[in-house]
């Protein structure tokens, strides 16, 4: 255990509430965590707050006709008030607009520049000249250099959690008018990475081998590995902080350098209202810091932050980035722009005072190595079988019992055996087992543990039916109903990282002068003492029924509809030419190919002349998509083509056939995809 713990938790985008994802990827298990280390005696500083600025809350802003700051405070307040009804404890929930933040993040960026931690420099970026603005991060979409998914940000590829410069997208798109960006010359400040790289690959392998996940160590040693090069941490957007140097003025900082300084800000704010000072919680190097985040997140906790926090000079390191991997939804991505989510407010709202169900469900199914999957059946499941089954009908016996025999008042051992002894021991070794698990964030085998035990008492209870020996010896009654109890305060304890409000609701019912210390728990000594009054039982957990599962499943259902209509709008629907024959359809030889080279018909806007290969033959084909494709984006492209159209003559070159396209929803020429699986250039089947 350190002297201090620094906790951090990924400050939300204030673009949209919190969904199952998020909670199960970040917030329960830094909340479980920094409820255990408090249960420990531990000074912690549980950090959070919204993150307000960067292009997605713009995004928002414009779809809304509303300014980013009604959007940010909207969702601000929405955010922070589910966080509290469920019991995330944070010590402090600020929020990146606030004063604080801005001169905490601008003081950080003149300190770098004083340092010459930065380079300046005058590049090329790109600019939507019909939309007037340039294109950063989420403005900005295309292929990505690294994986090839071909929704890549313009700061960051989802698909592979790459970072990289808009510059390095393929086939680059204008999210604001779907065209082609142009390059446009601007300044910004560079953090240069590749200075960082040896020191990032010695920290990362001399310290952290060992206790960083895999999936974290893993991600962060193949992107030093693939060399790390200079990060813009400027940005020419009108909503963030704006850059504090002379000759920056209409740029702002880049979000994921500012952000990240918003953990400190938000300490800073905590501190102030707490009369405490703020430095030791990140200056000090017996505090532990420790960043709690989703994988996607990994790039800028393990690699950009660090390295800033390393050129500043003045900062501890996090000690652990126990980074969680993506929770899907029945089968699919979670999805806020698809709606495709189970959002936290609506949760609350459905399951009113069931938080801790679904703080066990995503612990116990969290996606701590791998993807993992939700569903509405398997949370029914854990509720009724594992949480009322188990733990709530263990509880209510043991009370109901100690009411029924002994007016709630805790009976004294009478003489006890093996079987006492066993489960007494259990108890007293499960403390240790939680703390190994959790000092491991192995949070879904540390709620098993806490399972198990309630399961102990449950198997207890009816191994020894003290309903049928209070008939014939009810001195052993008195012995098996004190064990019992002790588990059950036990269970009240070490329940309160995992379910906060079953703890309370528990330890109100045992009546506690006292509440036991976790440390106490492994001592063995009598949790609840003989003549110790407790009070009336009430129900932990209630059944949910097949009727509250299937309305959410046809809330579901309904977004997927309206995914599907939204997806099926067509823009212009042109009306439907005639009906031709089926011989006629028959008559068309359609296979596919790869586009092997591409270029610009002179002269003209809308035509490129590509070299296609069918089979073994290289084709010439004339198409009309150069407005919506690069020729050097779609090297290698697979296409579908009509290869018996009579050939024409265009502007001195033969076209040998047709490339198939249809419209996306932008208007935009987008290739008949052919199955992407497919890996040969074949006949089209004609079922
Ligand atoms: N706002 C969360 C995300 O990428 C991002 C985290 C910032 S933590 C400094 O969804
Ligand atoms: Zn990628």
């Amino acid at each position: 255990m350190s002297k201090r713990y620094t906790l951090t938790a990924a400050l939300p985008y204030t673009n949209g509430p919190i969904h199952i994802g998020h909670l199960a990827g970040v917030y329960v298990p830094a909340d479980i965590y920094a409820r255990y280390l408090r249960l420990q005696g531990c000074d912690v500083a549980f950090i959070c707050g919204s993150d307000e600025h960067g292009v997605p809350i713009t995004l928002k802003a414009k779809k809304e006709g509303i300014s980013p700051q009604d959007v940010v405070d909207r969702y601000h307040k929405i955010i922070g008030d589910s966080f509290d009804e469920f019991g995330i404890s944070f010590d402090n929930y600020s929020r990146t607009s606030a004063v604080i933040h801005h001169q905490t993040a601008s003081d950080f960026f003149k300190i770098l520049v004083d340092k010459n931690a930065f380079i300046e420099e005058t590049s090329d970026q790109f600019y939507d000249p019909e939309a007037q603005q340039f294109l950063a991060d989420r403005f900005v979409v295309g292929t990505c250099p690294k994986c090839g998914y071909t929704e890549s940000y313009g700061d960051q590829c989802e698909a592979c959690g790459t970072t990289h410069n808009a510059t390095d997208l393929i086939a680059p798109k204008s999210v604001l008018t779907g065209k082609t960006p142009e390059l446009k010359t601007t300044k910004h400040w560079f953090l240069p990475l590749d200075k960082h790289q040896e020191f990032l690959r010695s920290w990362i392998v001399d310290q952290h081998k060992d206790d960083w996940k895999p999936n974290v160590y893993g991600q962060c040693l193949s992107w030093i590995n693939d060399g790390l090069r200079p990060r813009a941490v400027t940005r020419d957007l009108d909503w963030g902080i704006p850059v504090p140097v002379k000759g920056a003025e209409g740029k702002v900082l880049y979000v994921w350098f500012d952000a990240p300084i918003g953990y400190i800000s938000s300490t800073k704010e905590w501190a102030l209202a707490q009369g405490k000072d703020w430095e030791p919680y990140w200056k000090d190097k017996d505090t532990t810091l420790l960043h709690f985040i989703g994988k996607d997140n990994i790039v800028f906790h393990c690699i950009i932050f660090p390295s800033m926090l390393r050129a500043e000079g003045s900062y501890i390191l996090p000690q652990n980035i126990p980074a969680n991997e993506f929770l899907n939804l029945e089968g699919q991505k979670l999805s806020t722009s698809k709606n495709w989510a189970v959002w936290l407010p609506d949760y609350l709202k459905d399951f009113p005072g069931q938080q801790d169900v679904l703080r066990y469900v995503l612990t116990a199914t969290a996606p701590e190595t791998k993807d993992n999957d939700f569903t509405w059946k398997d949370f029914q499941a854990r509720n009724n079988n594992e949480l009322v089954a188990i733990y709530g009908n263990f509880i209510n016996r043991v009370l109901i019992l100690t009411h029924k025999y002994y007016n709630g008042k805790i009976p004294e051992i009478t003489g006890s055996n093996t079987k006492d002894d066993a489960v007494l021991d259990q108890l007293k070794n499960t403390p240790k087992a939680l703390a190994a698990s959790l000092d491991r964030f192995r949070f879904r085998e540390a709620s098993q543990l806490l399972m198990n035990l309630a399961r102990l008492g449950n198997k207890y209870l009816a191994d020894e039916e003290p309903w049928k020996v209070i008939k014939v010896n009810p001195e052993r009654v008195k012995s098996i109903m004190n064990t019992a109890l002790q588990i059950a305060a036990g269970l009240s304890v070490l329940s309160e990282p995992f379910l906060p409000f079953t703890a309370l609701k528990l330890q109100t019912m045992l009546k506690f002068k006292n509440k036991p210390e976790w440390g106490e728990l492994s001592g063995g000594q009598q949790l609840l003492k003989a003549g110790h009054q407790i009070g009336k039982p009430v129900l932990l957990f209630a059944k949910i029924e097949d009727a509250q599962i299937q309305a959410q499943l046809d809330k579901l259902q309904a977004t997927k509809l309206a995914n599907a209509n939204e997806s099926s709008k067509v823009f212009d629907l042109e009306p439907l030419k005639p009906n031709i024959s089926f011989e006629d359809f028959l008559k068309m030889d359609m296979r596919i190919g790869v586009v092997m080279a591409a270029e610009k018909m002179p002269k003209t806007k809308k035509l490129l002349v590509l070299k296609v290969k069918v089979g073994d033959e290289i084709r010439s084909i004339v198409s009309g998509i150069a407005m919506d494709h690069d020729p050097e984006s779609i090297i290698g492209q697979k296409v579908t083509v009509l290869c018996n159209l009579k050939p024409r003559n265009l502007r001195g070159v033969e076209s040998q056939g047709m490339i198939l396209m249809t419209k996306s929803k932008d208007g935009s020429l987008v290739f008949v995809q052919p199955d992407a699986a497919q890996n040969t250039v074949s006949g089209l089947k004609v079922s």
